[in-house]
């Protein structure tokens, strides 16, 4: 840690002798927009392809070290957070646009923090670039050559940096191709609504009585917690910081016929998406835009550190689970979300042809069907 300073100085030299002063001078001509972000599940407004030539799209994001809740019983942790949520909020740009970060950790916080973005290109990713103390911040820009949905993490060197990433200090970019998506034909695919599911694994000590322990400041939770940490196995595995985040009155929403584009980062820890009664129509598994989706996928893999993306045009209403399908961990950890989706039920699909009753009453022929009638 005490060389790190003079290491990225060192960087910091690197990067400026190896820099092309005539480029630098192509970007400043370029048209600047400023995007103001949002907490998942919500994404910023976008659009989906684009005829204009790239841009440079500045974002701000303040680093909150806060105190989240993260389950029913009351459980609470030192959280870091991008912009004070858990994963922090989703950047989306087209590919060859120019990123432009401006990273403020306030003077109030207690921790240096960064930033390594997947989808950048060299400085370890923007890490070697942003390390900033309480009461600093940085300006990071890096071009996204590369299209796809991309993880972005807190890397402050040593063991900060799993403990960090375990801390919620994680999101997601997604770098849309110019023309947008398209399917294995090249084909474009246009969705009516994109959701971020950032999954996270916590790791909370616990008392000799198995009960969560609280500390008084990250700092206090840091040794228990890296114990924790070392076993690999999280007390807690929630979407969106908390348990029950996306259920209940938290349920994410859509309709019959709506395409959904389904983005789910894990910076850490692999999982495996599965949409229960649904499917991934277009699943881009590994989450990068030039590799064409595979279809109609009943379960799907997130590699830890990475983030990937799921299209799915609901087809009859109701409730649907969005889950990993390591269930332990779906139902008793809390990696579960909740689509509730309107519309008209379609017997073709699904019908319940005689309703539970007694073994060998079952009504089986077309004529005696009617009374079996299944409400929606
Ligand atoms: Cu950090």
């Amino acid at each position: 840690m005490f060389t790190r300073r003079a290491l990225m100085a060192a960087a910091a030299v690197t990067a400026i002798v190896a820099g092309m002063p005539a480029k630098a001078d192509d970007i400043s001509k370029l048209p600047r927009e400023h995007v103001e972000l949002v907490a998942p599940p919500f994404i910023h407004a976008h659009e989906q392809a684009t005829k204009a030539g790239p841009k440079v799209i500045e974002f701000k994001m303040t680093i909150q070290e806060k105190e989240l809740v993260i389950d029913n019983e009351g459980t609470k942790i030192h959280a870091m957070t991008f912009d004070g949520s858990v994963p922090g909020p989703m950047m989306v740009v087209h590919q060859d646009d120019y990123v432009e970060l401006t990273l403020v950790n306030p003077e109030t916080n207690t921790m240096a923090h960064n930033i390594d973005f997947h989808s950048a290109t060299g400085g370890l990713g923007g890490g070697e670039l942003t390390l900033v103390n309480p009461g600093e911040q940085v300006v990071l820009r890096w071009k996204a050559t590369r299209a796809g949905v991309f993880v972005y993490h807190c890397a402050p060197g040593g063991p900060m940096i799993p403990w960090h990433v375990v801390s919620g200090m994680n999101g997601a970019v997604m770098v849309l191709p110019r023309d947008g998506l398209k399917d294995e034909t090249g084909k474009q695919i246009k969705y009516d609504k994109a959701v971020y599911i950032g999954e996270q694994d916590f790791y909370v000590p616990r008392d000799e009585k198995g009960k969560f322990k609280s500390y008084e400041s990250a700092g206090e939770a840091y040794p228990d917690t890296l114990e924790v940490m070392r076993k690999l196995t999280p007390t807690h595995v929630v979407f969106n910081g908390k348990v029950g985040s996306l259920t209940g009155k938290n349920a994410l929403t859509s309709k019959v016929g709506e395409r959904v584009l389904i983005v789910h980062s894990q910076a850490n820890r692999d999982s495996r998406p599965h949409l229960i009664g649904g499917h991934g129509d277009y699943v881009w598994e590994a989450g990068k835009f030039a590799n064409p989706p595979e279809k109609d996928l009943e379960t799907w893999f997130i590699r830890g550190g990475s983030a990937g993306a799921a299209l799915y045009t609901f087809r009859e209403p109701g409730v649907y689970a969005y889950v990993t399908h390591n269930l332990i961990e779906a139902v008793e950890l809390g990696a579960t979300a909740h689509f509730k989706v309107e519309g008209t039920w379609n017997d073709d699909l699904m019908k319940q042809v005689s309703p539970p009753g007694p073994i060998g009453g079952g009504a089986r022929t077309g004529a005696l069907e009617a009374p079996a009638q299944h409400k929606h």
